[in-house]
């Protein structure tokens, strides 16, 4: 059987280098500080790595990396919003606590795969 067959270990959906910013903090908007990110989706949560260098989706496991944070992806909304930054290919995510990230990829394919995957995962758990 698999090492997860009691279902206990979330399982990693993706992973990949982004650029991010966080720009409002429980509703309170903050000065933008691009800066990029080893993001890893994993169950219900975006993890966020500071060290892109130091992470790959191989070495990464649960408990054994140290996170700069996480978001928790349920009742979160995403969005597309170009219209937010002069990069382009940006994405906004909203937290329910109101906490809101720019994410961003110079690669158009790779920039609406996160927001697909993440989409999806907002809507199944919006379905729970
Ligand atoms: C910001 C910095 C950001 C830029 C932001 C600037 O200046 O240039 O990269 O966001 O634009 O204010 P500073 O470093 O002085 O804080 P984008 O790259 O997303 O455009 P904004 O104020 O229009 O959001």
């Amino acid at each position: 059987s698999s090492p997860d067959s009691d279902g206990c270990t979330p399982e990693l959906e993706k992973a990949g280098l982004l650029n991010k910013t966080k720009i409002a903090e429980g509703g309170k908007k903050l000065r933008k500080n691009w800066s990029p990110s080893w993001v890893v989706l994993v169950g219900n949560s975006l993890v966020f790595f500071k060290d892109p260098k130091s992470q790959t989706p191989s070495s990464w496991r649960p408990g054994n990396s140290r996170p700069e944070s996480s978001v928790d992806l349920r009742g979160a909304q995403v969005l597309w919003a170009n219209e937010l930054s002069s990069k382009k290919n940006v994405f906004k995510l909203r937290t329910v606590t109101g906490n809101e990230f720019l994410l961003q990829s110079e690669t158009e394919s790779l920039i609406k795969e996160w927001y697909n995957t993440i989409k999806n995962v907002i809507d199944r758990l919006d379905r729970e």
